[in-house]
């Protein structure tokens, strides 16, 4: 008998107590802060004179499945990225406005032709042998930033330095 008034009485305190439930699930249940994303081969195309963007390349790769949402730096008003695509047999590029899939520990290269990252509105010119602070943006992983070295691509025409 008396148990079982205990019994009620302990249900009774419990209902009362689950409006507010207070203190449930804080940040404990979260994953531990996300891994960052490695990013190497970091560099820029030299741009032409008068260019108002510029494409720059790296590699990245994420710990866990991420994407690359975008990013910036001080040397442009804006930095998207861009993927190429072929329309009515025209390359045309366009920003990827769901972010690049980086699958986790997959080696994800942007590369001259195809996706890549564009600075808009460049402050001044991109001149070979300086070096561009880029910041990264992901969905997950925290943002990320690197150092591009300003250079021209290394399989572009002939090697014109054997000489
Ligand atoms: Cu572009």
């Amino acid at each position: 008998m008396k148990i079982k008034l205990a019994l009620a009485a302990a249900a009774l305190s419990l209902t009362a107590c689950n409006p507010s439930e207070p203190a449930k699930a804080p940040a404990a249940e979260t994953p531990t802060a996300t891994a960052a994303v490695s990013a190497t081969e970091a560099w820029c195309r030299p741009s032409p004179n008068g260019a108002k963007a510029g494409g720059c390349y790296v590699t990245l790769t994420a710990a866990t499945d991420d994407r690359l949402t975008g990013g910036s730096t001080p040397r442009a008003g804006s930095l998207q990225v861009h993927e190429m695509k072929t329309e009515n047999g025209m390359m045309k590029m366009a920003e990827m406005t769901a972010g690049l899939p980086l699958p986790a520990g997959q080696d994800v290269a942007l590369a001259p032709g195809g996706n890549h990252l564009m600075l808009i509105g460049l402050t001044a010119p991109l001149i070979a042998g300086e070096t561009v602070p880029l910041t990264l943006q992901f969905a997950s992983a925290p943002t990320i930033t690197v150092q591009a070295q300003v250079r021209q691509p290394a399989m572009d025409g002939m090697d014109h330095g054997a000489h």
